[in-house]
């Protein structure tokens, strides 16, 4: 039999090319995004060595020519022939489609969303990959290029015994991916996720790039319950210790922990079999069910609540909570647009069984903390009945005048959103420079006065009180939470304008922590922009030049020359412009800079403590934070 060519062959190389003709199929984009999903693709498959117990380092690298290396001490992937395919089994691994993992190992194989799509993908999409086992003594070797191996499987020489495990390298096709360079950061939020997901899991971050190779390293004893505390670690927590509840239930096994902080806001993060699911689904319906009836059950049986009270809502009791809901399921089935929403019913039940006994232990157990818990969600009941109070009147008002649009509000004449931009403009004089200056068409212009209210350290009844937040909402018509409806958005560009200094970016920040929390699609969707107003005006003889960072001024210093005839304007703030100048620099369609506000909710964890983290009380980790990253700008992706 001619074994080069055999059919086997044959349909691996088809099965590989498809990879490479439709990669974004399998990994989703061929961007920055689906260049880093090789590495957790890889760290997947260590991940589920050390769940089902044989696995304890997680050793990840970029190396210097920016290819990846993953390192486990695990049993090594097997290298005796699989008879069905006719070839060792990690050959089988890497060239045979969707057949990453399953010899009948058993426990849970991570498969869902964008990963599980296996290592034959990874290999598909490298320019070469390496794959190197430590076996009873042996060490075998095979390399493969651009999906196909060139050499079969090897015996490379010897080893202790007692060393086992597998070491994969990999260098991304440039003639794939747009970017093919790893970024440290984003490796280091993931793996430091992980290793929170799987507790006692040592995991190494190295980036040997740079002069002096960085190592970071995760392992965390405690698991979720250290992830709570790290989400926490900027807020001010309620009590001691993080509630934590485990178990296996119908064939799921659960995982959760939480702690409440004295803040306003919610942050459930729900993963299955270590991914994140953004929208949640049956675990975390299973979860807030729990929470909602126990908290209730408890504070009737201890008179916290009297009979003739209502009951708490859950947002109520999910009022400033942290918490992590982790699952493992067998086979995770994936539902809604984007495949990130959990479907299996089971997962319902067993969360909810699991947390409603076990919560229900601990409150009785510990009542100081049970009361600490309940007189917070009291309040919020209280100021949640007061917003609603409030919001019914304005919506009934709003339904009499028809759109009672804010006074400030110097609205465009176009009533077509896509044609309509809004700009909220801080402070009224650069306001009425703005209204002079603006394409009265299809530019409106929404002033605000003073201070923005901090959304992060106010309550519900408060917010909707406020007369800035009352404007944006009623400016922009979409409603909020429940309400929330972005087909009736007026304006498909809102675009915030603060000066260009630290006030204006604290302004900013402001306003997109609002927008964040409470119309969160707007962002999501794309419609927020930030504007870039110049930092500087260079006149030279009867020429002008705006320049909106020092690099850039310098660049035209170097062009015009640098000489007596240059006059340097640095602007402080959006007052010092006249309207013309305004207009030209940064509201002229043609000319100006738009930056669009994105999220990418892979790590909507790392974008709330962002935003809790500028906005928050504590100013140790706020100081911390400024100086040692720019994160906010690299999350938001501004
Ligand atoms: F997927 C992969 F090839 F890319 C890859 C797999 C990459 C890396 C860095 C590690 C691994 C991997 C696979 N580490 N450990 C394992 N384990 C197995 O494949 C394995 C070993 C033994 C048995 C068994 O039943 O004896 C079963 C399995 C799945």
């Amino acid at each position: 039999m001619n074994t080069e060519y055999g059919a086997d062959q044959i349909q691996i190389l088809e099965g590989l090319e498809a990879v490479r003709k439709r990669p974004g199929m399998y990994i989703g984009s061929t961007s920055s995004r689906g260049l880093h999903h090789l590495v957790y693709e890889i760290v997947d498959n260590s991940v589920d060595e050390a769940l089902a117990g044989f696995c304890k380092n997680i050793d990840v690298s970029i190396n210097e020519d920016n290819s990846i290396t993953v390192i486990d001490d695990g049993r090594g992937i097997p290298v005796g022939i699989n008879h069905k395919a006719g070839i060792p089994a990690v050959e089988v691994v890497f060239t045979i489609l969707h057949a990453g993992g399953k010899f009948g190992g058993g426990g849970y194989k991570v498969s869902g969303g964008l990963h599980g799509v296996g290592a034959s993908v990874v290999n598909a999409l490298s320019e070469w990959l390496e794959v190197t086992i430590y076996s009873e003594g042996k060490i075998y070797r095979q390399r493969y290029e651009r999906g196909r191996a060139i050499y079969k499987l090897k015996e490379a020489g010897t080893c202790d015994p007692k060393k086992t495990g597998t070491t994969v390298s990999f260098y991304p096709d440039k003639e794939i991916f747009e970017e093919t360079i790893f970024d440290y950061d984003t490796l280091k939020v993931r793996l430091r996720e992980m290793a929170f997901l799987t507790k006692g899991l040592n995991i190494i971050l190295r980036d040997k790039r740079e002069e002096k190779e960085i190592v970071k390293e995760f392992c965390y004893e405690g698991g979720i319950r250290q992830f709570v505390e790290y989400l926490n670690r900027s807020k001010t927590s309620l009590y001691d210790p993080i509630i934590y509840c485990e178990g296996m239930f119908n064939e799921v096994y659960v995982e959760v922990s939480m702690q409440h902080n004295d803040s306003y806001t919610e942050n459930c993060y729900s993963f299955v079999n270590n991914i994140n699911t953004p929208e949640g689904g049956t675990h975390l319906t299973g979860f807030k069910n729990a929470l909602t009836k126990t908290f209730n059950d408890y504070a009737r049986k201890n008179k916290l609540l009297k009979d003739n009270e209502p009951s708490l809502s859950g947002e109520d009791i999910r009022e400033g909570l942290t918490a992590i809901i982790s699952i493992k399921v067998a086979e995770p089935q994936f539902e809604g647009q984007t495949k990130q929403k959990l479907g299996n019913s089971e997962a319902r039940g067993a969360v909810d069984n699991i947390v409603s006994e076990q919560l229900m232990i601990f409150l009785e157990q510990n009542p100081a903390i049970a009361k600490v818990i309940l007189e917070k969600s009291i309040l919020a009941q209280r100021a949640r009945d007061a917003a609603r109070k409030a919001r019914d009147l304005t919506r009934r008002k709003t339904a009499l005048d028809g759109m009672a649009l804010p006074g400030k509000l110097a609205d465009c004449s176009d009533k077509n959103p896509e044609n309509c931009e809004i700009y909220i403009v801080e402070g009224d004089s650069a306001g009425g420079s703005a209204k002079t200056a603006r394409s009265r068409a299809t530019q409106a212009i929404l002033p605000l006065r003073g201070k923005i209210l901090n959304v992060e350290k106010a309550r519900l009844d408060k917010i909707y009180a406020n007369a800035e937040i009352k404007a944006m909402i009623t400016a922009f018509g979409t409603g909020i939470h429940e309400d929330f409806d972005i087909s009736k958005l007026r304006y498909h560009k809102i675009i915030l304008m603060t000066d260009a200094d630290v006030d204006g970016a604290h302004i900013s920040t402001l306003l997109l922590t609002f927008i964040y929390r409470f119309m969160p699609d707007l962002i999501k969707e794309g419609y927020v922009y930030l504007a870039q107003p110049p930092l500087y005006k260079l006149e030279k003889n009867k020429k002008v030049w705006y320049a909106y960072s020092d690099e850039e001024l310098n660049q035209i210093l170097t062009e015009v020359g640098r000489d007596q005839n240059n006059k340097i304007q640095r602007y402080k703030g959006l007052g010092e412009m006249d309207a013309d100048q305004l207009w030209e620099t940064t509201m002229d369609p043609a000319h100006r800079v738009l930056k669009r506000v994105m999220i990418d909710d892979t790590y909507s964890a790392e974008i709330d403590l962002t935003f809790t983290t500028l906005m928050g009380d504590k100013v140790e980790p706020r100081r911390e934070f400024i100086e040692t990253n720019a994160k906010y700008v690299k999350n938001l992706d501004i």
